[in-house]
């Protein structure tokens, strides 16, 4: 079975679009399962078939180690990959036609550590799918933007898997803003003509020669605007995870 890996930067909407996307699935009759693979996290807006935390918590990392909640999160992120075959066997038990997997909420845990890409490779061989955040109200600067832009071809540059991007919480800008940051996506030079307006010195110069850097890597970077709170967005995000995964097909027949 196919597996989504949703990735961001902390807050940027990775569980509650887990939570729409697999709610949106269910409505469509599509066989979905959700994994937690965030051992910090304490309220969850879905109920995970999978829960990292039965074999991790950080809770207790604190105290058998005598660490502070920082130092436990990055132990357990090794402690997950000692876990990863337990975790394929309850994913397989679940028997889903596709899995949602909601990473940790500091991506650098899951992304920059040897751990991710080993439990990324290691959770199936089946074709798989990286899902990548951009905040929307985060992403209305075009020098944040740049930064996200820069964070996500980093997250490439780790996993080498098929990646999509999404603009995350679009129902809090208006379309126009919303559109801005598409164009840009679409065209490098929208957002070469937006740095130029909106950003002088420091800023611009390195905004420009770092987005200049990250095209010249030839990374295709659509951006779909999604919500978790609307679902606007949502079917379109579908259609093209479907296209990477299954090569068009449904999920579930
Ligand atoms: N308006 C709006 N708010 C959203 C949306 N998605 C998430 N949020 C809010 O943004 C905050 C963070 O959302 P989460 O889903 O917890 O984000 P996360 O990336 O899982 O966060 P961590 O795992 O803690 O890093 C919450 O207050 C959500 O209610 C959205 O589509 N629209
Ligand atoms: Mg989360």
């Amino acid at each position: 079975m196919p597996l989504a890996f949703i990735i961001g930067t902390a807050g940027s909407g990775k569980s509650l679009f887990t939570a729409a996307f697999s709610e949106w699935l269910k409505m469509s009759k599509q066989d979905v399962a959700v994994v937690n693979l965030d051992p910090g996290v304490l309220k969850l807006p879905y109920s995970p078939d999978v829960d990292v935390r039965n074999y991790v918590d950080v809770g207790n990392i604190m105290e058998k180690y005598g660490l502070g909640p920082n130092g436990a999160l990055i132990l357990a992120a090794d402690l997950i990959a000692d876990e990863i075959g337990n975790i394929a066997k309850d994913i397989e038990a679940v028997d889903a036609d596709l899995v949602l997997v909601d990473t940790p909420g500091q991506m650098e845990l899951f992304a920059f550590r040897a751990s991710g890409p080993y439990i990324v490779n290691e959770l199936t061989k089946e074709p798989k799918a990286i899902i990548y955040l951009f905040d929307a109200v985060f992403s209305i600067n075009p020098l944040n933007y740049v930064s996200n832009m820069f964070l996500s071809a980093a997250v490439y540059n780790r996993f080498f898997q098929p990646q999509l991007h999404l603009l995350s919480k679009c129902d809090l800008l208006p379309e126009a803003e919303v559109k801005t940051i598409t164009d840009w996506a679409a065209n490098p030079r929208a957002l070469e003509d937006s740095i130029e307006q909106k950003l002088e010195g420091i800023k611009r110069l390195f905004s420009r020669n770092m987005m200049r850097a990250i095209n010249q890597l030839g990374i295709k970077f659509l951006l779909l605007p999604v919500s978790a709170k609307t679902n606007q967005g949502i079917t379109n995000f579908n259609t093209a995870l479907e296209r990477i995964l299954t090569g068009g097909e449904k999920y579930t027949y």
